[in-house]
C-alpha cells in the first residue's frame, strides 16, 4: 500500500490527494472481500503448482538439462512447477549409449534440481521404439528382449525411490484405425514385451507408479480403444500398471477432442490414475487460452486425473516452437493461455482431489520370498541369503538379500541352483561363477565388507524358470 501511495502521489507524500484516499478505501474493501473469500473456500493459488496442489494435483513441465543454466528458464520452473519430466535425458539413447554402460549425468542433474527445489519427477521413458541407441536398434529377438529387461532394471534401480511415476512403455500402438500394436523391433520380440517391461519395472522400483503413455489416445478412437483393452487385460491378469498418460499434443489438425474428459474418465474407471503428460496446444491468444482452460477443467473433473505436465516452459523451448504451443512466450512472459490455465485451476467446483493411494508394492505375480529375511542377525557369524523371485512367461528376475551374522565379514558368496533350462542373462551387484546350473555369486568390490547385522542386495535376471527356495551363504 505504501508503494501504491508513493507511486500515485508524486512529490507530495505528506497529505494524500483525493485519488490516493480513494485507492485506500478501495483497497480496504478488497481486503475485507478477500477475507470473506478465504473463510468460505480454499484460497486461490498464485502459481500453477500451488493452484494445482490446492486441487490435490501437480502441475509439471518437461525440462532439458542444458537449460538449467538459463536464469529466466529456471526462475519460471522453480516458481510455477512442482513436477518435472526430463525431456530427453532418461531415454534409452541417453542413459545407455553403449550396451550395459550407463550414463546418468544429465538425467541426474534434472533429478537433483527437482529434489533440491521440492519437485517430484516423472520418469520418461524406459521402453520405446524411438530414441534407442544404435546398438539396440541393431538387436532383435532374445538379445533385444534381454537388453530391454536389463535397461529397465538398471535405470529403474538407479532412480529407485526418486520417481513418482515412470512412463514404462511409450507409444506402443499404431496410428490409424486398426487398433494394432505399432511394428517395432521391441514388438517383434513378442507381444508380451509390454507386460515384461512393467513387471521388470515393478521389481526394480516397487514404489514408483507405472504408466503406459501415448499420443492420439486423448479421445475415444481405435487407438485409445486398443490401449483401453490392454489396460483392462493387465488389470484382470495382475500385470502391474498404475496409470495411463495422455500426451495431449494438440493443434488445428489434432484439436482437443470433444470427448476428452469422458475418455480420461473411462480409463480411470478401470482402476488406474490418468495423467496429462506432454500437453502443448499450438495457437495464440484467446483461442489457445480457451483450449488450455478446457484441458485443465477436464482433468479437474476426473478425480483420478492426478496432474498435468506441459511439454516445455517457454514457446522457444518447445519441440514445436513455431506453433507457440506453451504457456510462456519466448521472453518468459505469461501468455493468455497461462492465465486461462491458472484461472481454471482456481475455479470452484470439480470433483474432490484424487486419493493418493500408493501403488501396490508387491507385484501380484511375484512369488513371496522363499525364506523370510531374518529380523535379527543369525547367531555365530556367517550370513544368510533370501530370494525374491519375479517370474513371467519365459523369463525372471531374482533379487537376493544377504544378511550378515554376529561378526563383520570381508566378503560373501551365495550359492544356488537354477532349474534346468534356465540361463542367467544379466547380474548386478555381484559376480556370478556361471550362467546355468549351480551358480555362486560373490560380492563385488563395494559390497563385500559388511558390519555385523548389515545387509547387501544383488540381483540377476534370465530366461526360463527362475530359482526359488533357499540359497546358501558363506562369509569370509
Ligand atoms: O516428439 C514429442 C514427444 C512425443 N512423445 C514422446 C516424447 O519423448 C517426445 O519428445 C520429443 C522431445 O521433445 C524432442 O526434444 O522427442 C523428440 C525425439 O523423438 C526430441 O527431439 C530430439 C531431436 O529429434 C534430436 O535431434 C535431438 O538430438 O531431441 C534431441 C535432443 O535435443
Amino acid at each position: 500500500m505504501e508503494k501504491m501511495l508513493a507511486r500515485g502521489s508524486g512529490s507530495s507524500a505528506a497529505r494524500p490527494r483525493p485519488r490516493a484516499v480513494l485507492m485506500s478505501v478501495v483497497a480496504g474493501v478488497a481486503v475485507v472481500a478477500a477475507t470473506v473469500a478465504v473463510a468460505s473456500r480454499a484460497s486461490a493459488g498464485t502459481t500453477l503448482g500451488s493452484a494445482a496442489t490446492e486441487k490435490g494435483r501437480y502441475f509439471g513441465a518437461a525440462v532439458a538439462a542444458n537449460k538449467l543454466s538459463d536464469g529466466t528458464y529456471v526462475g519460471i520452473l522453480n516458481r510455477e512447477f512442482n513436477m518435472v519430466t526430463p525431456e530427453n535425458e532418461m531415454k534409452w539413447d541417453a542413459t545407455e549409449p553403449s550396451q550395459n554402460q550407463f550414463n546418468y549425468t544429465n538425467a541426474d542433474r534434472i533429478v537433483t534440481h527437482a529434489q533440491t527445489n521440492g519437485m517430484r519427477v516423472r520418469g520418461h521413458a524406459l521402453a520405446w521404439h524411438s530414441q534407442q541407441p544404435g546398438w539396440a536398434q541393431n538387436l532383435s529377438g532374445t538379445a533385444l528382449r534381454s537388453a530391454m529387461v536389463n535397461h529397465v532394471t538398471q535405470v529403474a534401480t538407479h532412480y529407485k525411490g526418486k520417481i513418482y511415476a515412470w512412463d514404462v512403455v511409450n507409444e506402443a500402438f499404431a496410428d490409424g484405425g486398426t487398433g494394432a500394436r505399432r511394428d517395432s523391433n521391441l514388438q517383434r520380440t513378442g507381444n508380451d514385451w509390454i507386460e515384461v517391461a512393467f513387471r521388470t519395472a515393478r521389481a526394480a522400483d516397487p514404489g514408483a507408479k507405472l504408466c503406459y503413455n501415448d499420443y492420439n489416445t486423448d479421445g475415444q478412437n481405435a487407438k485409445s480403444n486398443a490401449v483401453y483393452a490392454m489396460v483392462q487385460d493387465f488389470k484382470a491378469r495382475g500385470v502391474p500398471i498404475d496409470c495411463v498418460g495422455f500426451q495431449s499434443h494438440f493443434n488445428s489438425a489434432s484439436p482437443v477432442p470433444s470427448d476428452y474428459q469422458a475418455n480420461l474418465q473411462r480409463f480411470a474407471n478401470l482402476g488406474v490414475d490418468v495423467q496429462i503428460t506432454e500437453l502443448d496446444i499450438e495457437g495464440s491468444g484467446s483461442a489457445q487460452a480457451d483450449n488450455y482452460g478446457r484441458v485443465v477443467r477436464a482433468c479437474l473433473a476426473v478425480s483420478r486425473c492426478t496432474g498435468i505436465t506441459v511439454w516445455g516452459i517457454r514457446d522457444s523451448d518447445s519441440w514445436r516452437a513455431s506453433g507457440t504451443p506453451l504457456l510462456f512466450d519466448g521472453s518468459g512472459n505469461k501468455k493468455p493461455a497461462y492465465t486461462a490455465a491458472l484461472d481454471a485451476l482456481n475455479a470452484g467446483g470439480g470433483t474432490p482431489p484424487p486419493t493418493t493411494t500408493p501403488p501396490t508394492t508387491t507385484p501380484p505375480t511375484t512369488t513371496p520370498p522363499t525364506t523370510t529375511p531374518p529380523t535379527t542377525p543369525p547367531p555365530g557369524g556367517g550370513c544368510t541369503a533370501s530370494l525374491t523371485l519375479n517370474q513371467w512367461q519365459g523369463g525372471f528376475t531374482t533379487n537376493v538379500r544377504v544378511t550378515v551374522g554376529a561378526n563383520p565379514v570381508n566378503g560373501w558368496a551365495v550359492t544356488l541352483t537354477l532349474p534346468g533350462g534356465a540361463t542367467i542373462t544379466n547380474t548386478w551387484s555381484a559376480q556370478p561363477s556361471g550362467t546355468a546350473g549351480t551358480v555362486t555369486f560373490r560380492n563385488v568390490s563395494y559390497n563385500g565388507q559388511l558390519s555385523a547385522g548389515a545387509t547387501a542386495e544383488f540381483g540377476f535376471q534370465g530366461v526360463g524358470t527362475g530359482p526359488s527356495g533357499t540359497a546358501t551363504c558363506s562369509a569370509s
